[in-house]
Order: structure tokens, then C-alpha cells, then sequence
């Protein structure tokens, strides 16, 4: 026959749990978060662009919203920039894209993109809105240019800026 204490002890638990429905579970469970990164040069680019620079900022609660602000680009010239899968220092700098959905197709919808154009002083910047919501698995911000000026360059590489993204 349980005690009177397990038996209050029973009830409490029952009405925690009718009531709590773990809300604050829920929220330290969810993923996102708001992150930020300091681009920089990468090696390919480190000689052709060395002024380059820029930072982005990432907050995600619900949804999500990348903010980018460069400088030092090339004038009036289009560039991607992804949230990539792996560290600055990788090889390639920042590894592959970032997948929404790992098992996923690379490609929009399950990446997140900014595209931007820069002004006539080679600066930009871009906000992009998306419902996608980064974990864990994302780890830098890459900058990439239009394929053409990096050939024209001689770069073996379109990826301009990287920054590793750190969780604030
Ligand atoms: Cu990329």
C-alpha cells in the first residue's frame, strides 16, 4: 500500500507534467541559436584581395536570419556566400555546404544563400530570411566569386572570405 509521501509525491509529478508540457525543456532542447563570424581571406585570395573583410551574423529562433556585411571586394561584382559544414582551416576552407537536411539534396531549399552585389567600393550587404535552422553542423560562413574573376585571376579557388562561425 504506498505511503501518504509517495502518493502527494505521484500527484506532483502528475500535475508537472499536465502543466509543464516541458516548456522550458522545449526551449533548451530547440535548436538555433545566434552565432557570428569574422571573415578573412583565404589562402587563394589572401595575395589578390589581402584588404578583403567582413563579418556575418546569424540568429536563429524559429526562424533564421544571415546578415553579411563585406568590404574590400571587387567593385560592382555579384558573390555567393553559404553556411558551410566545416572550419576555416579545412581544406577546402569551410568544407562543403552546410545541409538542412544531411540525407538532402546540395542545393536550395536545404542550403542556406546569400547572393549580393557589391557597390562601386566593393562593399555590401545582405540579409537573407529563411526557415531553415542551423545546428551544430555548421561551422563557417564562405564567400565565394563569380567563377569568371576567379579564373580571370589565375585563383585556384572561388572561395574569397571564411569565417568560423562562433556561438554567442
Ligand atoms: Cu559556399
Amino acid at each position: 500500500m504506498p505511503s501518504r509521501a509517495a502518493t502527494a509525491l505521484t500527484a506532483l509529478l502528475a500535475a508537472a507534467a499536465l502543466s509543464g508540457c516541458g516548456g522550458a525543456e522545449d526551449v533548451a532542447d530547440a535548436p538555433g541559436g545566434t552565432w557570428s563570424a569574422a571573415l578573412e581571406p583565404t589562402a587563394a585570395w589572401a595575395g589578390l584581395d589581402p584588404q578583403a573583410t567582413g563579418t556575418a551574423d546569424v540568429s536563429s529562433t524559429g526562424s533564421t536570419s544571415v546578415h553579411l556585411a563585406v568590404a574590400g571586394l571587387r567593385p560592382d561584382t555579384a558573390y555567393m556566400a553559404h553556411v558551410h559544414d566545416a572550419a576555416c582551416d579545412e581544406d577546402p576552407p569551410g568544407g562543403g555546404h552546410w545541409l538542412a537536411d544531411p540525407d538532402g539534396e546540395d542545393a536550395t531549399g536545404n542550403i542556406i544563400e546569400l547572393s549580393f552585389t557589391t557597390d562601386g567600393t566593393g562593399t555590401a550587404a545582405a540579409t537573407e530570411s529563411t526557415d531553415l535552422v542551423p545546428d551544430d553542423r555548421a561551422k563557417s560562413i564562405v564567400v565565394h566569386a563569380p567563377d569568371d574573376l576567379a579564373a580571370d585571376e589565375g585563383a585556384d579557388s572561388n572561395r574569397v572570405l571564411c569565417g568560423d562561425l562562433k556561438a554567442e
